[in-house]
């Protein structure tokens, strides 16, 4: 990897991996929608809106790999789901194809399976139930990756990130935390792993509370360094009892109770 694209370089994950990623490729690019901090050393910073298609592929030209974190990071309306995660994702995965991109790590998340019941330990083979028109977009990103894979040799890792930050926020969180020196372990693992073809992995850290079955991640040497447990005390003592029922039920929590109205609950 020569030339590295962060997309979204200026949320939080991608101010991180500015951080993290910084003097690890000889080059990063980073592009996000709104204006971001200058580039320095090694950095190249780009600003374009990935629903415009010719600014997409120039930001991708002379890119070797792609790392997607770009487009609406939560629920939101159809037509803004539709413009960031859906006609956004397809252009910057349809323009890396046709300037050469070798890989591309995509933030997926959570919530592409966030109905799964949190008594249920679920592992990268499960089917998808997204919790929201949002998960249902991450979910699109892994079925185009397979696409892009399959079809045109493009390597792909989707991780399905759970809660980024530097500490566990809330009791769902401990179950779904990723440290930033965890994620960025995975993000390279999906840019620099020589066998990745097309791989799903849980984007959280060794959590002691994790539903998740990660071990495709391990079986791809990932070894994260950090778990939720020693804050889990002090985080559940600071939270008022849950009251929703099906927030309470769910993995995606929130995401899933919200606009809820089906009369019998699937399992
Ligand atoms: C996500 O996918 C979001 O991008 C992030 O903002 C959080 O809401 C996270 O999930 C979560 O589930 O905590």
């Amino acid at each position: 990897m020569h030339r590295v694209l962060i997309t979204g370089a200026g949320g939080g994950i991608g101010r991180s991996l500015r951080e993290t990623l910084r003097g690890v490729y000889p080059v990063l690019r980073l592009s996000d929608r709104v204006a971001i901090a200058p580039a320095r050393d090694g950095e190249e910073v780009d600003q374009t809106d990935i629903s415009d298609m010719a600014a997409v592929e120039r930001m991708v030209a002379g890119v070797d790999g792609i790392v997607h974190l770009g487009g609406i990071s939560g629920e939101n309306s159809w037509e803004t789901i539709l413009q960031g995660n859906i006609i956004g994702l397809y252009n910057v995965f349809e323009a890396g194809r046709r300037a050469g991109v070798q890989r591309i790590v995509m933030a997926t998340s959570n919530h592409a399976v966030g109905f799964y019941r949190r008594d249920r330990t679920i592992d990268h083979t499960v089917m998808v139930r997204p919790d929201s028109r949002y998960g249902v977009s991450k979910a699109f990103s892994e079925a185009l990756g397979s696409l892009y894979s399959d079809k045109h040799g493009i390597g792909f890792l989707g991780i399905r990130i759970g809660n980024f930050g530097t500490h566990p926020i809330d009791k769902r969180r401990l179950s779904i935390w990723v440290s930033p020196r965890d994620l960025t372990q995975l993000v390279r693992i999906g840019l620099e792993h020589p066998d990745i073809r097309y791989e799903i992995v849980y984007g959280v850290s060794d959590n002691r509370r994790s539903w998740y079955d990660n071990s495709n991640a391990y079986r791809l040497g990932y070894k994260p360094e950090d778990d939720s447990e020693p804050e889990a005390a002090q985080v559940l003592s600071a939270e008022p009892p849950g009251a929703d029922p099906i927030a309470e039920a769910r993995q995606g929590g929130t995401f899933a109770a919200d606009d809820y109205t089906a009369k019998t609950p699937r399992d």
